[in-house]
């Protein structure tokens, strides 16, 4: 069960040949651990690391599960140099110096942990990787990251001369990371590799929770209420917001706020603010609200953002004045904006609707219309051109009938004393933006 094999401190002194002049035919491909090739193997208990919720944990602090090598120890923060440790010289790719990292020889592995302190999930891990330039042009390596069974990374054979490469791997669901060197199939030979400032990206352990639907007016803004868990109590640091929506989002609705500064609080209650667009015609809009620290993915909750319509409500006056021939009657109608606030208002504009007879009617509105958020007087003229009506028509009844876009509300109005006898009549009311 356990294929690490621990040396004894003086058979890692026998230094048979230095790195690189040994004859390939001597290195064929193995899974044992021979001391006298130069390897080498470091094991350590499982135990939590101090890996941290607060975004780059640098991989230099944290211990190995495993270690292994194939010429000497690995190095920290030199490359690997010969089978002493501490021997190598400062990390160098492509003539750049780096001051953190590994410096490896294939075949190499170290394991990670992923179980963070404070319930930080390690969710990446980047670096960069190369063949270090104290070979030259020559090694020959392949660079793999592992998850727990899962090869999630390859390089591909890289040697002296290949250009340095970055690595960004995706860890999420893995509870180990290994950081693989190998030969790349021709032995080891000068195969120098070095992970350069390797880090594993870890996030705080966050739940969010919106309502099951919010629904806003249109062209308005409005609030979103948000509760956010943060399980990691110690993490102080930003969360940032999207929404993934299935259709188009910035057409739909925008999401204003962007952001919370957590602080170790275990949960907080934000209103987040959405902008509701004018073209919001689909009842609901489902998607995803997404929270991301260091630029990786934390959570994420269903959000169903629904639009409201804005209504102008008439408040028609319980009688008409009289009605004569040819004379004009202006009428008072208070008008209100459900809802208020940052709604946009109305204009408001009428036509007479008499049935059968529509040009005995004349009705218009007095002015421009235009109805603010706050509300306000609609006036409308009215005059009745002819002296005549039909002789069926002798209830003494209207309707008027306000119409916001595609159909709101119809207040019916008693008709008091008119001279000149109504058919059932309706007066539309259409408003607009
Ligand atoms: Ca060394
Ligand atoms: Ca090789």
């Amino acid at each position: 069960m356990n294929r690490w094999w621990r040396p004894p401190l003086m058979l890692l002194t026998l230094a048979l040949a230095a790195c690189g002049q040994m004859p390939d035919s001597s290195l064929e491909a193995e899974s044992n651990v021979r001391p006298e090739e130069g390897n080498w193997a470091f094991t350590s208990q499982m135990k939590p690391q101090t890996l941290m919720p607060d975004g780059i944990n640098s991989l230099a602090y944290e211990r190995a599960l495993v270690a292994t090598n194939g010429w000497g120890p690995i190095e920290t923060d030199r490359s690997n140099g010969q089978q002493a440790g501490g021997d190598g010289k400062p990390l160098t790719l492509g003539g750049v110096q780096y001051p953190k990292g590994y410096g490896v020889h294939a075949p190499s592995e170290l394991s990670y942990s992923l179980a963070g302190a404070d319930r930080a999930r390690c969710v990446r891990f980047r670096a960069q990787i190369g063949v270090d330039d104290e070979v030259g042009t020559q090694g020959s390596v392949a660079f793999q990251v592992w998850g727990d069974t899962a090869k999630l990374y390859d390089s591909g054979l890289m040697t002296g001369e290949s250009a340095t490469q970055q690595v960004s791997v995706d860890l999420r669901g893995q509870s180990r990371v290994r950081l693989v060197v190998t030969d790349g199939g021709n032995g080891k030979s000068f195969d120098h590799a070095d992970w350069i400032n390797p880090v594993l990206v870890c996030v705080p352990d966050i739940t969010l929770s919106v309502p099951d639907e919010t629904r806003i007016y249109q062209d308005t803004h409005g609030t979103l209420p948000l509760t956010i868990t943060n399980n990691s109590k110690s993490f102080r640091g930003d969360v940032t917001y999207a929404v993934q929506s299935y259709y188009g989002t910035a057409e739909y609705f925008q999401l204003v706020s962007t952001g919370t500064r957590l602080t170790g609080a275990a949960q907080q209650v934000q209103a987040l603010r959405v902008y509701m667009g004018l073209h919001a015609t689909e009842d609901v809009f489902p998607g995803d609200l997404v929270a991301s620290v260091a630029g990786e993915e934390v959570a994420r909750t269903p959000l169903n953002l629904g639009t409201l319509e804005q209504q102008a409500v008439l408040h028609f006056p319980a009688t008409l004045p009289d009605l004569q021939v040819g004379k004009s009657v202006v009428i008072d109608v208070p008008v209100s904006v459900v809802p208020g606030g940052e709604t946009t208002g109305f204009n408001l504009a009428v036509r007479p609707n008499i049935g059968q007879a529509p040009d005995w009617l004349d009705a218009s509105v007095v002015g421009s219309g235009d109805i603010p958020r706050e509300g306000g007087i609609l006036q409308i003229k009215l005059t009745a051109t002819r002296a005549a009506w039909p002789d069926e028509a002798t209830e003494a009844e209207a309707q008027l009938r306000v119409y916001e876009q595609n159909f709101a509300h119809t207040y019916p109005v008693q008709i008091g004393s008119v001279p000149v006898r109504l058919t059932p009549a309706d007066i539309w009311v259409r408003a607009g933006k």
